[in-house]
């Protein structure tokens, strides 16, 4: 052998070493990803489950903002298994110099790889879901692409992360086809809770989704429905509509909402409101197509520009006098719906939840090109502009009243932590880590949770049937009422903006209903009220819903709680016939007596708490409006559709 030779054969071994060594990295970081899902996911619960959807969908949309793709098909087939396709150009199917290997391979199999390449313009994919294809693939018992480039059809399938079929050319395509499309199906060994996609939840991101990037079409189609029906989603005006849509059966201020967008630094903003005839105030704000429930930099600009501006604006039309005390955030926000959308070259997330973005310049863009629009609107509509003064001087004006009968009422019977209500039952201890606190439907099941409770560390706080309807009251009224007010006294956090996770006095507050419709009813407004008022609790995990059991079967000195209809089913059918088993139905936790409602539902060893997330409670919060909304027909539509989804669905996610 010569030198050449030799040196070239030397070369050659490095590289297929090299080759090796990079294979083994790439099987590392699947396994990785199969041994600590949750650590790329989120969780294997429902919610993980539906996170591969969103990985995939991201990418597809990417294709979009680059403006390469205009429509995005999501179909769950018959097995539960999913399809995404986008018309965009499809993954490279090139052999990538660094690696041999061709693109379309990598991106399914090198963690974080969704978006390496192609440089340019933001990606959602690679924000806070965007841990990219291959992990989507790595859960996956099986995944397939097909991508269509020019006048071929190439295809690649994997199992559980690794390559079953290499990237082959399977037929020929019309020549301006192009196209990828996706198709896996979750690993029942790592989604063990469930791999059944639920409509409703798809349903609603991808609505979402669509709303976010206006012209883009999604559409959602259900193989597992008798109909097929394909959903289609496509908004020209955006969040515009989507804003429209947040405020169907209420009366609107403006004649329409107010859209605004511009661009700098890179950073594209986008923001939409609209003021209508009711108290509460509906702010979303999304970074790249995440909804930031913590909000951030992007929320901070927003909400200071708003308030400067109209300040301004009832200066100099006279609304407000030069010794008039300043309009609020809180007035100026009252009765307003806005959707705030920035999407940012490099988003960072922060937070308990990872939903807060923290990027400084996402405040001065925000404030900027809100601002500069909005002003301007307001000098060309003098009509509207008056009324939404004259609205938030309302505002302002019935806090200052609230206020002072607030001190009022204070001075005489203290509102302050040492005067705790009368109806609530605190617990000893002071360390609110170890502390609860129950929020028991109905007086006679709060006086068997008040017996039956460990004093050390469970407060009970008994509340009557319907509180409130939260939607049509006012910040004020809300605060007028009793029990509300036991219930932020007891917490100790405070209220709207002057609201303090920090001061918390019990790191459990658990929602405990009955297990009917009812008992739905009233947890969906206190979630409701929660989500709305108290919102960081959610952020900071500390709110959860006690589960009663459905039934309590006993035959001789065998005695179980069980808490579904099948489950009883199964048990039913493994005892003897005789002796008769005896079974008692709980409507309501008031026929437990004291001991039973510990063993079944407050007993910390032995109970099941669930947690409750934002998304959860925004759900609630959407459930809530339609309930409580001014039209009777889609009521009554979602009361007979959804029966067992208010039940329960939307807080079992
Ligand atoms: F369809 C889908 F949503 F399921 C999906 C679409 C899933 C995945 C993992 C990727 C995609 C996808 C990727 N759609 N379109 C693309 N585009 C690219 O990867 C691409 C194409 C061309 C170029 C280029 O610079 O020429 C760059 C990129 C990133």
């Amino acid at each position: 052998m010569t030198d050449k030779e030799e040196a070239q054969l030397e070369a050659k071994e490095e590289k297929a070493a090299e080759y090796d060594a990079s294979q083994i990295q790439v099987l590392e970081g699947l396994e990785a990803v199969r041994k600590r899902p949750g650590m790329y996911i989120g969780s294997t619960s429902t919610q993980g489950l539906h996170h591969l959807v969103w990985e995939i969908i991201d990418n597809g949309i990417d294709e979009a903002l680059a403006g390469f793709a205009s429509t995005i098909d999501v179909t769950v087939e018959p097995d539960n298994s999913v399809t995404v396709f986008d018309d965009g150009r499809g993954i490279p199917v090139d052999i990538q110099r660094q690696t041999g290997l061709p693109a379309l391979e990598t991106v399914f199999t090198i963690l974080h790889a969704g978006g390496k390449f192609g440089g340019g313009g933001y990606k959602v994919s690679g924000g806070l879901h965007g841990v990219g294809a291959s992990v989507v693939n790595a859960l996956s018992t099986s995944l397939d692409v097909t991508v269509s480039h020019g006048g071929k059809y190439y295809y690649m399938d994997f199992s559980r992360g690794k390559v079953k079929t290499k990237m082959k050319v399977i037929g020929e395509a019309p020549a301006h086809a192009h196209g990828t499309k996706v198709h896996f199906i979750p690993d029942p060994d790592i989604f063990t809770e469930t791999t059944t996609y639920d409509d409703k939840i798809l349903t609603q991101r991808i609505r979402e989704l669509a709303f976010l990037n206006k012209g883009l079409k999604l559409t959602f189609t259900d193989k597992r429905a008798e109909t097929h029906e394909k959903l289609v989603f496509h908004y020209e005006g955006g969040i515009k509509e989507y804003v429209a849509f947040l405020d169907k059966g209420k009366t609107p201020v403006l004649e329409e909402p107010i859209y605004v967008e511009g661009q700098a630094k890179g950073i594209t903003v986008e923001v939409a409101l609209q003021y209508t005839d009711d108290y509460h105030t509906n702010l979303m704000t999304f970074a790249n197509n995440i909804h930031t429930y913590e909000g951030g930099t992007h929320e901070t600009g927003f909400k200071t520009a708003l308030t400067r501006v109209i300040n301004d604006y009832a200066h100099k039309s006279g609304q407000l006098k030069d010794n008039d005390e300043s309009l609020s955030g809180e007035d100026v926000r009252e009765g307003m719906t806005a959707v705030v959308s920035v999407k940012h070259p490099d988003p960072q997330f922060e937070g308990q939840t990872k939903t807060k973005l923290g990027n400084a310049d996402a405040r001065t863009v925000t404030d900027r090109t809100f601002s500069e629009h909005f002003a301007k609107y307001l000098m060309e509509h003098p009509a509207q502009a008056r009324q939404v003064v004259d609205k938030a001087l309302l505002a302002s004006k019935a806090r200052a009243a609230a206020k002072r009968a607030r001190e009022v009422t204070r001075k005489k019977s203290g509102l302050e932590i040492s005067n705790l209500p009368g109806k609530l039952a605190d617990n000893s201890s002071k360390d609110p880590e170890i502390s609860e606190l129950f929020i028991v439907e109905g007086d006679s099941a709060g006086g068997s949770a008040k017996t039956g409770r460990s004093r050390l560390t469970q407060a009970i706080l008994p509340i009557r049937g319907k509180i409130l309807n939260v939607e049509k009251a006012s910040m004020e009224r809300i605060l007028a009422n009793e029990e509300i007010r036991t219930l932020f006294t007891a917490m100790g956090t405070g209220f709207g903006e002057e609201f303090d996770v920090k001061k918390a006095r019990y790191h459990k507050l658990i929602i405990m209903t009955d297990a009917d419709v009812d008992g739905a009813h009233i947890r969906t407004l206190l979630l409701t009220l929660i989500y709305r008022y108290m919102r960081p609790l959610l952020e900071a995990g500390f709110v959860y819903i006690a589960q009663p059991p459905l039934y309590r079967v006993r035959q001789g000195k065998m005695m179980r709680y069980i808490d579904s209809d099948e489950e009883l089913q199964e048990v039913l059918g493994s005892l003897q016939p005789s002796p008769k088993p005896e079974i008692q139905r709980y409507k309501g936790l008031g026929e437990m007596d004291a001991s039973q409602l510990w063993d079944t539902t407050m007993d910390p060893d032995k109970r099941r708490l669930l947690r409750v997330s934002p998304e959860d409670a925004e759900q609630a919060d959407n459930i809530f409006d339609m309930l409580m909304g001014d039209k009777v027909e889609p009521r009554r539509k979602f009361i007979e559709d959804n029966a067992v989804y208010v039940d329960a669905k939307n807080i079992d996610a």
